[in-house]
């Protein structure tokens, strides 16, 4: 537990609100599947004396003098990704994953060309060009989907008509809302064929790929991994690219991030990256990343014994999409309201094609990263689905609420957030 002592003694105000997050991590489940609870160490880092430091550049090429500990700590955080992902190069200054995506378009495409994404309702993220972004002005977006969204199958012939019709740049597998393993050799055949670099966004799913519990793109002869480092990998809110192998693409990334997107890189999130880093490379990261796909196989179990319709048909990998609206009759926002009443953070999410509207969807998103950092296991993972689907079958029931939120208090008591992994 932090106690905040200088900012209690300053600034009652902001002070009031750290302690009031702290409390409320502590004591409802996390189930929103890009969220973790990093460990004390990472934090730390996090508020260090890094973040006083200038340091425009890369490691023995700064613009600044005073560079010999920020040096050392970058050198270290790229060799552990390097090793975490079995990359030849890593970047680890992007501030986060939209800027990391950001970066990685201007390295690989001039403007007006194009990408070949995961269509946004089907799974694929706001920086894969969603409208609204800058991005979707400067560079062409074009969409694959999923064949059957009962069963997840990407169609891999539509993706090669559309890489074929549209010559793309760069090929971009990679999703935060889907929840099957994806075919990497089609995709590399494919970008082949049209000579399109091929990049992975794995931003959820980096802590399952670092630890081999999900396959890695990289060895598939993807050329290119986008990624956050808060999610499944448990590290500080951040982003990093790394590269598989060309020194080329390589050099381009470095002068994307630097001098092409950001300025001063957040040293002290680089030293609470690399904190968590080698966390995720001590043998315990596996089992416990193995948990987070039987945990939520568990609650698959259940939303199926319920007759819950889920995207996908259910899940590969740490993270399930529920469409309640047609299965339970409640909507995605009165589901995540009526959830969060009881303990229980979620997100509403759009299902694949929606019918309802982004701020009212049809569909629930949840996911087991942060329940598993607690230390939950199958047994709480079934019980906790069996009290999301009750919650939404009696959501006007007070009572049954409230015997439901207490069950929900006793198992965070029972299982409290941890101050260290190793
Ligand atoms: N906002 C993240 C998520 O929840 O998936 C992605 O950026």
């Amino acid at each position: 537990m932090n106690e905040y002592n200088y900012i209690k003694n300053q600034d009652e105000e902001i002070y009031d609100t750290l302690v009031g997050e702290e409390e409320r991590e502590k004591k409802g489940i996390e189930l929103i599947p890009s969220e973790n609870y990093v460990s004390m160490a990472t934090r730390e880092a996090m508020g260090s004396v890094f973040t006083n430091k200038y340091s425009e550049g890369y490691p023995g090429r700064r613009y600044y003098g005073g560079q010999e500990f920020t040096d050392a700590m970058e050198r270290i955080a790229i060799d552990r990704a390097k090793q975490l992902f079995k990359a030849e190069y890593a970047n680890v200054q992007p501030l986060g994953g939209a800027a990391a995506n950001v970066a990685m378009y201007f390295a690989l495409m001039e403007p007006g060309d194009t990408v070949l994404g995961m269509d946004l309702s089907h799974g694929g993220h706001l920086t894969h060009g969603h409208p609204t972004t800058a991005i979707n002005k400067v560079f062409n977006f074009v969409r694959y989907k999923m064949k059957d969204v009962d069963t997840g199958e990407i169609d891999y012939d539509h993706l090669r008509e559309m890489a074929i019709e549209h010559k793309p740049k760069i090929i971009l597998a990679g999703f935060s809302a889907y929840s099957r393993e994806l075919d990497y050799t089609k995709f590399k055949e494919i970008a082949d064929e049209v000579g399109a670099y091929t990049v992975a966004d794995m931003a959820h799913i980096t802590g399952l790929i670092a630890s081999g519990v999900l396959k890695n793109p990289f060895d598939y002869g993807f050329d290119v991994m986008t990624m956050t480092t808060h999610k499944s990998l448990r590290g500080p809110r951040g982003g990093m690219i790394v590269v598989r192998e060309s020194a080329e693409i390589a050099k381009k990334i470095n002068k994307a991030v630097f001098p092409g997107m950001q300025g001063g890189p957040h040293m002290h999130q680089i030293a609470a990256k690399a904190v968590a880093f080698k966390e995720a490379l001590d043998p315990s990261f596996k089992a416990y990343a193995q948990q987070i796909v039987k945990n939520a196989k568990a609650m698959e179990v259940v939303f199926k014994a319920e007759n819950v319709r889920l995207m996908c048909g259910g899940t590969d990998n740490h993270l399930l999409l529920a469409d309640v609206h047609s299965s339970l009759n409640i909507t995605g926002q009165e589901a995540e309201d009526v959830l969060e009443e009881v303990g229980i953070t979620l997100n509403k999410n759009m299902i694949a094609d929606e019918p309802r509207t982004a701020m009212d969807p049809s569909g629930i998103r949840f996911g087991t990263p942060a329940m598993t950092t607690r230390g939950m296991k199958e047994e709480q993972a079934t019980r906790l689905a069996e009290i999301m689907i009750e919650i939404m079958r009696n959501k006007d029931d007070a009572d049954k609420k409230a015997e439901l939120q207490k069950e929900v208090q006793e198992m965070c008591e029972a299982f409290p957030v941890p101050e260290k992994f190793v």
